[in-house]
């Protein structure tokens, strides 16, 4: 199997975490540059019809992409240590963080730093309003969060899950807005993230 993946980018990273976390090394990285637009080449376009990044080659030569289903097929080849949940509740409970963390705080934070960062000109057709539409949403979630976590350890419950790699990718990637949690302001946001740098999602 190929992984086409890029540095520095939430998605990629999302699956890179997982392949850690599950200590996964059997899969050939084609590392493609998406400032310098590698992605936009006719030939990976092939690959992945929207040019966009992770994409996961099959040996039969399928495709799949989205950072979840990626994930979710390697699960089942590699089902230890589990990361969707073990039986129908814990699976929907953990989609259930998982798909609220993807659409409030990693997409919101998408909009914020692709149409507000210049340096996302290249890919990204900017309009300007969507930069503080997206700040506004990132940072309500990161507090409503913040609460959450006062009473457990991890975002979808007792234990570590696919949830809290894409939470954890999210703020990885709001260092580009010089974003991390604030120990004063968010408090159990900041020990989760702590605790995320120390385990293997965490050792690049
Ligand atoms: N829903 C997709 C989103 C993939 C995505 O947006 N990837 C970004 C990198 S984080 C990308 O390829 N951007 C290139 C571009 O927009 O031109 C997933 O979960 O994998």
């Amino acid at each position: 199997m190929k992984l086409y993946t890029a540095a520095f980018a939430p998605n990629p990273e999302r699956v890179l975490m997982f392949l850690r976390e599950k200590n996964i090394t059997d899969i050939e990285m084609i590392s493609m540059n998406i400032m310098e637009r590698e992605h936009k080449s006719a030939a990976y376009r092939k690959v992945s019809p929207f040019s966009q990044l992770p994409a996961l080659e099959l040996d039969d030569g399928r495709v799949l992409t989205e950072s979840r289903a990626i994930c979710l097929y390697l699960e089942g080849l590699h089902p230890e240590p589990n990361l969707f949940g073990t039986d129908f509740e814990e699976r929907a409970f953990i989609e259930m963080w998982d798909r609220r963390v993807e659409f409030m705080f990693l997409l919101p934070l998408a909009w914020w730093l692709r149409h507000g960062n210049p340096a996302f000109a290249t890919i990204e057709k900017q309009i300007a309003a969507l930069a503080p539409r997206g700040e506004k949403t990132f940072r309500f979630f990161a507090k409503w969060l913040d609460n959450e976590l006062a009473n457990r350890d991890f975002i979808a419950g007792d234990r570590f899950t696919v949830a809290d790699i894409t939470a954890f990718a999210s703020v990885g990637f709001a260092r580009v807005a010089k974003w991390k949690p604030d120990p004063d302001n968010l408090p159990n946001l900041h020990a989760w993230r702590t605790r995320m740098m120390n385990r293997p999602c965490g050792q690049k």
